[in-house]
């Protein structure tokens, strides 16, 4: 079963592919002219939105993913603007790391939040997953992408970025909230 990932980041595709290789579903970039208008105020909203653009232009399987990391103390930001913090992936990671620059308590959390829409475009399924851990002191680890390199993992010194894409797999938000989807899925096709 092929399903359209309603996404421009190649790494969520990859990700997504790697999490359910195997299962004989297949995550497919959409077809051109993706441009969804996310406007939203909710991941939730916006993982909607996306599903539905992607569905107008494929009008087949699709699922979307939006999902952010959300700081404690900065009263849930980067959120739902996670992908638009700063220009670039470095630049997005130092104005996190200035914004907490004096605080203790680092708690954070990376939300995803999916939802799959079916060939008649009405919303078949939706679902969020949530990983839970702090913002370290400074960046660390190659692997992943976005914030991965100051998400500490929750009781653990090691960062997203540091683990293997197989350990990452094992734990992310992305991860949860898909294998909820695999399992709704598996439950059409039983
Ligand atoms: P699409 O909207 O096209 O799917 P995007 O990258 O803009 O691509 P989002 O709007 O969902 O996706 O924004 C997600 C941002 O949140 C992403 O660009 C990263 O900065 C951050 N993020 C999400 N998941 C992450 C992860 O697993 N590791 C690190 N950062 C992540």
């Amino acid at each position: 079963m092929k399903i359209v990932l309603a996404t421009s980041n190649k790494h969520k595709v990859q990700e997504i592919n790697d999490m359910v290789a195997g299962s004989g579903i297949e995550f497919i970039l959409p077809p051109e002219g993706f441009d969804p208008i996310e406007d939203g105020d909710t991941f939730e909203e916006n993982s909607k939105i996306k599903a539905l653009e992607a569905w107008k232009i494929s009008k087949t399987w699709t699922l979307a993913d939006d999902s952010g990391l959300c700081i404690k103390a900065l009263g849930g930001k980067p959120g739902i603007h996670s992908a638009r913090y700063a220009e670039t992936p470095a630049k997005r990671i130092e104005r996190v790391l200035r914004e907490m620059v004096g605080i203790s308590d680092r708690e954070a959390e990376f939300v995803c939040a999916m939802t799959l829409v079916n060939p008649d475009g009405k919303v078949e399924f939706a679902c969020r997953g949530v990983c839970e851990g702090s913002i370290g002191e400074k960046p660390s680890g190659h692997n992943g992408f976005g914030y991965d390199p100051i998400f500490l993992i929750k009781g653990t010194n090691t960062t997203m970025a540091e683990l293997s894409e197989e350990e990452k797999n094992k734990i992310s938000h992305r991860s949860q909230a898909l294998g909820r989807v695999i399992e709704y899925l598996k439950g059409l096709q039983a």
